[in-house]
């Protein structure tokens, strides 16, 4: 989240669009009836009626996989009628500076495009330079070269008749939401996973981004653009960088030709070094030496080219190349999308370890219905995990604050915590190494590991803070972290949840909230710096003064000589003035400062130890949102046929196991997700009877059209197959799903949960056996929001 939970009770509309708000995020909704108590509107954008919809004053039903085309006309209405904030745009955005003259954009490609590779040379992406390479500035957003222009030529195409044709929502309602967004400032945007889901996931957050800066709605009180994050701590886990491509602290993992320190520092700025010699002191302590690049090449490089997401998991064990997984909370069995691929690559495996609180599908793989466990060889070893409420740790929630849990069991059985588990292991794997020479040893050789069975979870938080190491003392903040060794942390974002040697993550003052913003800066501890509103600078104009007194939030103080406020000002330094380079920054972590309506690479020329001179931010399928079609959709791109789906994508990669069907063969589209009585893989809810009472079976929601066309009633059996698989579910047929017209025709939308499997008390068939492993080629999440399925009665 930009912003953060009570933050919603700011704002005077919502845009819930992809989330299903009060059944998966059922606190958020407090904040926003109290909002609505004051009069706020709230918008509700899914291709079903949910529970969220029931609460909106206006609800769309969508085709999934189509809200590119819905936001992009948005966008293009307020551009068309001059709705936008133009102070805003001229202060915090890069609408007046002027793009590079190669951009372009013909026929459903960006310029750059390279068919063989499926990817583009971003470098048109960015700007016209001047001597100092610095970006030329334009006087006027009139300008026929400024970002602002072009970005208004790239949007024109998307009016309101064609975003209809292309989602399903009528042209009054897109004209009716748009109005609302404009008429109620500031506004916000929830979204989920029914906006991530797709191979335009990345994209699809984009328009949201360009349409918050049009309308000013960034920074702000009640502003923003807020995921609404799932899986308890998935905020943390990915702070904690439990993704390839990243490290602890969001910092680039080094590609295989980063050869040493310097190279990634030139590459990612000379503000992220600092950052990566804490980490590398967290890691290897002693050591970590300035003459051994503090240990930089013992740290994992990635080939440039590969894809090392859970898919490529399974696809190079299916290409014998991958031994081994160890699982430690996830149940891909259920979870994955395109099923027979995974349990084809788990029986391929060597030997797979899962540490989990149940047997779940995953452990159990081998024993699914209808395979024959004597044909697999693979060693399975099951480690009992403790549960949540058998450990203590802190768990990040969405709006990045840092929360202080406390165990409540004890022991069961032979269980153990997961910190307990990898220590164990660790200990043991560098004593089986003791006395190695070989490189791809050293890592582990010379890491500093030194934990206790004390207090495990705090000693982390405690070396993720960091340390001074010439004292000895926590350090207080991120200011305090030096670029010499002589402080070590282990995720630069949490500098400052340890200071004073307090874990301020622990902290309960839930009564002093100055400015009755809902800040309560005394709660916890949020990241960076207990910043709870994120770019909250742009709230201010260019002197630093609140555009809006009366929800002010941040702001510049002449007489101090600093930023002050309510809440942590988001500013490269607080002393830094609005007549200093760096206190016109809101966008701090962007190489020119500003909010980027085209999102292309830029590095500052002049990077000191505080300007970062990165690319990041750059999305590798285009500097605008485009819309694609999903891979299997029911109808042809109407922008541009030939260039239907997401070029960038390179999918399929194993095309024998990922099998692409058409319309003429799967007519309809599904649509799946998780329900408010179930969780996930359902390996934990579905060992729960009574909420297992509450919905006992998985099943597939019909429209009554639909239903009965095929003379399917509720209750009945019914089949579904897509080009992957097949499932068997009851029919639900429903009123809360209709028939869209698509480009002249009509398309049937059905809906499944996906949260069963042959294990637990509640078994079903996971709806996973059809939905399809294509993914966004930005972040690899899969498209199990869109895929093509047929069905009949049994
Ligand atoms: N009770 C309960 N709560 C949960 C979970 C759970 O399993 N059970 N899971 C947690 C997890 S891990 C997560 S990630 C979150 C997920 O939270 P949400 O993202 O809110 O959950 P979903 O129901 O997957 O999807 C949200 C909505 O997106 C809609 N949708 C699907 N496709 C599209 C599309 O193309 N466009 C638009 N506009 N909408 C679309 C769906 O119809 C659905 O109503 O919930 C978390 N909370
Ligand atoms: N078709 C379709 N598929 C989807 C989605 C969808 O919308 N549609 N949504 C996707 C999303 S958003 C998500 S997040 C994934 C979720 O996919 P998974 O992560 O596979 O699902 P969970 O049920 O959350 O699995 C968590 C497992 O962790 C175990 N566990 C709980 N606590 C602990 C612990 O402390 N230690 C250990 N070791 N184990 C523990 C639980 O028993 C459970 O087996 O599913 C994805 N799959
Ligand atoms: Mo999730």
């Amino acid at each position: 989240m930009t912003n953060h939970w009570l933050d919603l009770k700011n704002a005077k509309v919502f845009l819930i669009q992809g989330s299903n708000a009060a059944e998966n995020h059922p606190m958020s909704m407090k904040w926003v009836m109290r909002a609505k108590e004051q009069g706020a509107k709230v918008i509700h954008v899914d291709p079903r009626f949910t529970r969220t919809s029931k609460v909106a004053d206006i609800f769309a039903q969508i085709r999934a996989g189509s809200d590119i085309a819905f936001l992009n006309a948005i966008i293009n209405y307020i551009l068309e009628n001059d709705l936008y904030d133009e102070q805003f745009i001229k202060d915090h955005t890069n609408g007046l500076l002027i793009a590079n003259e190669d951009l372009a954009f013909d026929n459903g490609l960006f310029s750059g495009y390279n068919q063989g590779s499926y990817s583009y040379d971003t470098s048109s992406w960015g700007y016209e330079l001047d001597e100092e390479r610095k970006p030329q500035k334009a006087d006027s957003l009139n300008d026929s070269r400024c970002v602002f222009s072009k970005i208004k030529g790239f949007f024109k195409r998307y009016d309101f008749k064609t975003a209809s044709d292309i989602c399903g929502v009528p042209e009054e309602t897109i004209k009716l939401i748009a109005d609302t967004l404009v008429e109620n400032r500031p506004g916000t945007i929830m979204y989920a996973l029914g906006m991530t889901q797709h191979t335009v996931g990345a994209q699809n957050i984009r328009s949201f981004g360009v349409l918050q800066l049009l309308l000013g709605n960034v920074g702000k009180p009640g502003s923003g653009v807020n995921a609404l994050r799932g899986e308890p701590n998935v905020q943390g886990a990915t702070d904690m960088a439990c993704l390839f491509h990243i490290l602890p602290g969001y910092l680039a993992t080094p590609n295989h030709d980063v050869v040493d320190l310097d190279t990634w520092t030139s590459r990612t700025g000379t503000f992220r070094r600092t950052f990566m010699v804490n980490l590398l002191k967290a890691w290897f302590g002693e050591n970590a030496t300035p003459e051994n690049d503090f240990g930089f090449n013992w740290i994992m490089k990635k080939n440039a080219a590969a894809n090392y997401s859970i898919f490529r998991i399974f696809e190079t064990a299916i290409e014998d190349q991958m031994k081994m997984l160890y699982i430690m909370g996830q149940n891909p069995m259920v979870t994955s999308p395109n099923l027979k691929l995974v349990h084809e690559a788990l029986s391929k495996m060597e030997m797979l370890v899962c540490a989990d609180l149940f047997m779940t599908e995953t452990a159990a793989f081998w024993e699914k219905p209808g395979v024959d466990p004597s044909t697999i060889d693979t060693e399975v070893i099951f480690l009992p995990a403790q549960s949540f409420l058998e450990k203590e740790g802190s768990l990040s929630n969405s709006g990045r604050l840092v929360q202080w849990r406390y165990s409540t069991l004890n022991q069961v059985g032979e269980a153990k915590s997961d910190l307990e588990m990898i220590d164990l292991i660790f200990r043991k794997v560098r004593e089986l190494l003791q006395g190695s020479r070989a490189e791809k040893d050293q890592p582990i050789l010379n890491a500093k590991w030194n934990y206790s069975n004390n207090h495990f979870a705090e000693q982390v938080l405690k070396e993720l803070n960091g340390y001074d190491i010439t004292t000895g003392q926590p350090v207080a903040g991120i200011g305090a972290l030096r670029a010499d060794g002589t402080t070590s942390s282990g995720n630069w974002l949490y500098a400052g949840v340890f200071a004073n040697n307090e874990n301020l993550s622990k902290r309960s003052d839930n009564e002093n909230d100055p400015g009755g913003l809902g800040i309560y800066p005394g709660f916890r501890w949020c990241w960076p710096g207990n910043i709870h509103v994120l770019y909250n600078r742009a709230s201010c104009d260019k002197d630093g003064k609140p555009y809006d007194e009366s929800k002010k939030i941040v702001w510049w103080d002449s007489i101090l000589g600093r930023w002050t406020g309510y809440d942590g000002p988001d500013v490269p330094n607080a002393t830094h003035g609005p007549d200093t380079p760096n206190g016109q920054r809101a966008f701090r972590m962007s190489g020119e400062g500003l909010g980027r309506l085209i999102a292309g690479p830029y590095q500052d020329p002049q990077a000191d130890t505080v300007l970062p001179r990165d690319s990041s931010g750059v999305l590798v399928d285009g500097p605008m949102p485009e819309f694609y079609e999903p891979v299997e959709s029911p109808t042809t791109n109407i922008l541009h046929p030939e260039v239907p789906i997401n070029p960038c994508l390179k999918y399929p990669r194993l095309p024998s196991l990922q099998e692409i069907g058409t319309v003429e063969d799967y007519p309809y589209v599904l649509c799946t997700s998780s329900l408010a009585e179930h969780w996930c893989a359902g390996t934990v809810t579905r060992n729960v009877p009574w909420l297992n009472e509450l919905v006992k079976e998985t099943f597939i929601e019909i429209p009554k059209s639909l239903a009965a066309k095929h003379n399917i009633e509720n209750g009945d059996e019914v089949l579904v197959w897509s080009a992957r698989g097949e499932v068997q579910a009851k029919a639900m047929v429903t009123h809360r799903i209709k028939t869209l017209m698509i480009n002249g025709k009509e398309v049937e939308t059905v809906w499944m949960p996906y949260n069963w499997g042959y294990k637990g008390l509640s078994q079903a068939a996971s709806t996973n056996m059809v939905t399809i492993d294509a993914g966004d080629p930005n972040t690899w999440i899969q498209e199990t929001k869109a895929c093509l399925i047929n069905l009949r009665k049994v």
